[in-house]
């Protein structure tokens, strides 16, 4: 049995506890390899912390937390072990080949499908066993880029859309008797087929739809390029100006640096 539900303008950001003895020593050995994370204030790339916070029972680890992103080079940490007694924790998967857990999962921008698994227990290992809550959150201001942030039910690429806009809504509730799945997906503004890459895909995408016969885009709100009211020819035309003739960047038909539709934007 689960139950979900979302919280509006809640941040809730928090000091992370983290695991009282082997963890530490784990994640300073890890950071010395060369990984490092991404800085969400270059170009297009991004980092989001995405935590977790359970019920409190005695000493048990009841705070987590997990990094994914994009950025110009990928870099990913693996998930250290569970802790002894927890009643929060999460893993972060790969949702194309199902390696890991990950800690840390910064894919390459362009180069890697941005979605992400999260998979959450809100029960624990505390007895007794059963159904128990938590609180997913995240700051929404670290959804920068223009595009759309849909976190899903389930673990597959079209589930049920639980959160539309992660810029808009920073929390939601869990309650489960068993580990619940989730696909955190970030779709960049003009690309239509949600593919990864913005390219000539896009334009083809987006003719085949409008004019019949293709299928219907993932996110429809990237696909209003211009910034109009409606999604058209012109945001064809605009495409193939952005690819061919030095046309403003999708989301931003001002040409001033500044997306200008999308409530992702800031
Ligand atoms: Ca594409
Ligand atoms: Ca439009």
């Amino acid at each position: 049995m689960q139950r979900l539900s979302v919280g509006r303008g809640q941040c809730n950001m928090m000091a992370i506890r983290r695991f009282p003895t082997i963890v530490p020593a784990l994640f300073a050995v890890m950071s010395l390899s060369g990984v490092c994370l991404a800085d969400s204030s270059v170009g297009g790339a991004w980092s989001a912390t995405i935590n977790v916070e359970g019920q409190q029972i005695g000493s048990a680890v009841y705070q987590f937390q997990l990094t994914l992103g994009v950025d110009a080079d990928s870099s990913r940490l693996p998930l250290f072990p569970p802790p002894p007694e927890y009643t929060a924790f999460m893993k972060l998967w790969d949702a194309y080949d199902w390696t890991g857990p990950w800690y840390a999962d910064i894919r390459q921008y362009g180069d890697t499908l941005s979605r992400w698994v999260i998979e959450v227990d809100p029960r624990g290992n505390v007895p007794p066993p059963g159904e128990r809550s938590a609180t997913l959150s995240w700051d929404p201001a670290e959804f920068a880029p223009p595009g759309s942030f849909l976190l899903r039910e389930g673990f597959v690429h079209d589930g049920p859309i639980l959160v539309p806009d992660m810029c808009d809504i920073s929390s939601m509730q869990i309650v489960s008797d068993g580990p619940l799945y989730f696909v955190l997906q970030y779709v960049e503004c003009g690309d239509a087929d949600a593919s990864g890459r913005l390219n000539m895909s896009d334009v083809v995408f987006l003719v085949s739809w409008i004019f019949g016969g293709g299928g219907s885009p993932l996110v429809d709100s990237v696909c209003n390029v211009d910034c109009s009211d409606t999604i058209n020819m012109s945001d064809i035309i605009y495409l193939i100006q952005y690819f061919f003739a030095d046309g403003p960047a999708p989301c931003d038909p001002n040409a001033d640096g500044a997306f200008d539709c999308l409530s992702c934007v800031r």
